[in-house]
Protein backbone atom coordinates (compact mmCIF):
# COMPACT_ATOMS: atom_id res chain seq x y z
CA UNK A 1 0.00 0.00 0.00
CA UNK A 2 2.99 2.67 0.81
CA UNK A 3 5.01 1.43 -1.96
CA UNK A 4 2.01 2.30 -4.26
CA UNK A 5 1.42 5.53 -2.62
CA UNK A 6 5.06 6.67 -2.90
CA UNK A 7 4.48 5.38 -6.77
CA UNK A 8 2.03 7.30 -7.15
CA UNK A 9 3.42 10.36 -6.05
CA UNK A 10 6.51 10.26 -7.75
CA UNK A 11 4.81 9.74 -11.32
CA UNK A 12 2.71 12.95 -9.78
CA UNK A 13 5.83 14.83 -9.29
CA UNK A 14 7.85 14.15 -12.47
CA UNK A 15 4.22 14.73 -14.04
CA UNK A 16 4.65 17.87 -12.09
CA UNK A 17 8.65 18.14 -12.92
CA UNK A 18 8.07 17.83 -16.69
CA UNK A 19 4.68 20.45 -17.54
CA UNK A 20 7.23 22.70 -15.77
CA UNK A 21 10.03 21.97 -18.21
CA UNK A 22 7.65 22.18 -20.86
CA UNK A 23 6.35 25.26 -19.92
CA UNK A 24 9.81 27.23 -19.23
CA UNK A 25 10.79 25.51 -22.49
CA UNK A 26 7.89 27.36 -24.58
CA UNK A 27 8.35 30.89 -22.54
CA UNK A 28 11.75 31.03 -23.52
CA UNK A 29 11.71 30.22 -26.51
CA UNK A 30 8.90 32.70 -27.07
CA UNK A 31 10.76 35.26 -25.28
CA UNK A 32 13.77 34.68 -28.12
CA UNK A 33 11.60 35.09 -30.71
CA UNK A 34 9.93 38.32 -29.93
CA UNK A 35 13.73 39.52 -28.87
CA UNK A 36 15.53 38.42 -32.08
CA UNK A 37 12.50 39.43 -34.58
CA UNK A 38 9.81 41.94 -35.04
CA UNK A 39 7.60 42.83 -37.93
CA UNK A 40 5.48 45.86 -37.57
CA UNK A 41 2.47 46.92 -40.42
CA UNK A 42 2.44 44.09 -42.47
CA UNK A 43 0.19 44.92 -45.56
CA UNK A 44 -0.57 43.52 -48.49
CA UNK A 45 -1.70 46.20 -51.32
CA UNK A 46 -5.21 45.50 -52.18
CA UNK A 47 -5.55 44.49 -56.21
CA UNK A 48 -8.69 44.03 -58.50
CA UNK A 49 -9.95 40.37 -58.66
CA UNK A 50 -8.22 39.35 -61.64
CA UNK A 51 -4.81 40.45 -60.68
CA UNK A 52 -1.78 37.66 -60.92
CA UNK A 53 0.05 39.27 -58.28
CA UNK A 54 0.01 40.99 -55.29
CA UNK A 55 2.59 43.20 -53.30
CA UNK A 56 2.97 42.35 -49.26
CA UNK A 57 5.12 45.34 -47.17
CA UNK A 58 6.20 45.18 -43.65
CA UNK A 59 9.07 46.19 -41.70
CA UNK A 60 11.39 43.45 -39.83
CA UNK A 61 13.19 44.37 -37.07
CA UNK A 62 16.58 42.40 -36.16
CA UNK A 63 17.41 43.22 -32.65
CA UNK A 64 20.06 40.52 -32.33
CA UNK A 65 23.75 41.19 -32.22
CA UNK A 66 23.90 39.12 -35.50
CA UNK A 67 22.82 39.77 -39.45
CA UNK A 68 19.97 37.90 -40.21
CA UNK A 69 18.87 36.62 -43.55
CA UNK A 70 14.79 36.28 -44.88
CA UNK A 71 15.09 33.41 -47.02
CA UNK A 72 11.47 32.53 -48.11
CA UNK A 73 7.70 33.55 -47.08
CA UNK A 74 5.33 30.83 -47.51
CA UNK A 75 1.57 31.12 -48.14
CA UNK A 76 -1.26 28.77 -48.85
CA UNK A 77 -3.56 29.72 -51.94
CA UNK A 78 -0.80 31.50 -54.33
CA UNK A 79 1.46 29.65 -56.75
CA UNK A 80 4.55 30.45 -55.03
CA UNK A 81 5.80 33.83 -53.42
CA UNK A 82 8.88 35.77 -54.06
CA UNK A 83 11.35 37.81 -52.58
CA UNK A 84 11.77 40.54 -54.92
CA UNK A 85 13.26 43.94 -55.42
CA UNK A 86 11.87 46.87 -57.30
CA UNK A 87 14.89 48.61 -58.80
CA UNK A 88 14.89 51.44 -61.44
CA UNK A 89 17.14 50.17 -64.39
CA UNK A 90 17.44 51.40 -67.88
CA UNK A 91 14.83 53.50 -67.86
CA UNK A 92 12.35 51.25 -65.91
CA UNK A 93 11.49 49.94 -62.91
CA UNK A 94 12.32 46.56 -62.90
CA UNK A 95 10.92 44.10 -60.05
CA UNK A 96 14.20 41.21 -59.67
CA UNK A 97 13.86 38.51 -57.71
CA UNK A 98 16.22 38.64 -54.43
CA UNK A 99 17.45 35.05 -53.21
CA UNK A 100 17.05 36.64 -49.96
CA UNK A 101 16.67 40.14 -47.58
CA UNK A 102 19.40 41.21 -45.53
CA UNK A 103 18.37 42.71 -41.98
CA UNK A 104 21.20 44.11 -40.25
CA UNK A 105 22.19 42.98 -36.44
CA UNK A 106 20.08 45.88 -34.57
CA UNK A 107 18.64 46.70 -37.88
CA UNK A 108 15.49 47.46 -40.03
CA UNK A 109 14.51 46.72 -43.21
CA UNK A 110 11.70 48.35 -44.52
CA UNK A 111 9.24 46.24 -47.02
CA UNK A 112 7.57 48.87 -49.40
CA UNK A 113 6.18 49.69 -52.61
CA UNK A 114 8.97 50.86 -54.81
CA UNK A 115 11.71 48.59 -53.11
CA UNK A 116 11.82 45.34 -51.01
CA UNK A 117 8.99 43.30 -51.26
CA UNK A 118 6.88 39.95 -50.65
CA UNK A 119 5.77 39.00 -54.28
CA UNK A 120 2.43 36.77 -54.15
CA UNK A 121 1.99 35.03 -57.41
CA UNK A 122 -1.08 33.94 -58.85
CA UNK A 123 -3.43 33.98 -56.20
CA UNK A 124 -6.35 30.94 -56.53
CA UNK A 125 -8.58 34.36 -55.20
CA UNK A 126 -7.36 37.64 -54.60
CA UNK A 127 -8.13 38.90 -51.10
CA UNK A 128 -10.28 41.54 -50.19
CA UNK A 129 -9.62 44.87 -48.52
CA UNK A 130 -9.63 44.50 -44.91
CA UNK A 131 -8.65 40.60 -45.23
CA UNK A 132 -5.82 38.69 -43.79
CA UNK A 133 -3.27 37.22 -45.34
CA UNK A 134 -1.32 34.44 -43.08
CA UNK A 135 2.33 34.80 -44.16
CA UNK A 136 5.52 32.57 -42.91
CA UNK A 137 8.61 34.12 -42.62
CA UNK A 138 11.50 31.74 -42.86
CA UNK A 139 15.18 32.81 -41.41
CA UNK A 140 18.32 31.56 -42.13
CA UNK A 141 18.69 31.48 -38.21
CA UNK A 142 16.54 28.86 -38.04
CA UNK A 143 13.78 30.99 -36.69
CA UNK A 144 10.30 31.69 -38.24
CA UNK A 145 7.63 33.86 -38.09
CA UNK A 146 4.06 33.70 -38.50
CA UNK A 147 2.43 37.62 -39.41
CA UNK A 148 -0.98 38.54 -40.47
CA UNK A 149 -0.90 41.02 -43.16
CA UNK A 150 -4.39 43.20 -43.55
CA UNK A 151 -5.48 43.89 -47.26
CA UNK A 152 -5.57 47.76 -47.89
CA UNK A 153 -5.11 50.49 -50.29
CA UNK A 154 -1.88 51.80 -50.88
CA UNK A 155 -1.50 55.42 -50.18
CA UNK A 156 -1.95 57.87 -52.85
CA UNK A 157 1.83 58.79 -52.40
CA UNK A 158 3.28 55.54 -53.03
CA UNK A 159 1.09 55.25 -56.64
CA UNK A 160 2.63 58.81 -57.12
CA UNK A 161 5.85 57.56 -56.68
CA UNK A 162 5.52 54.54 -58.70
CA UNK A 163 4.22 56.95 -61.81
CA UNK A 164 6.97 59.29 -61.63
CA UNK A 165 9.55 56.96 -62.05
CA UNK A 166 7.91 54.88 -64.77
CA UNK A 167 7.33 58.39 -66.98
CU1 LIG B 1 7.60 41.97 -57.31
Amino acid sequence: MKKITLNLVLSLLSLVFATQINAVTHDHEGQYDMETISVDNPWVRSAPPNAPILGAFMEISNHSDGNIKLLSANTKGYKRLELHKTVFQGGMMKMIKQDFMSIPAHGKLTLKPGSWHIMMIQPKKVPREGDSVVIKLVFDNGLSKTIYAKVRKGRAMDSKKMMHHQH
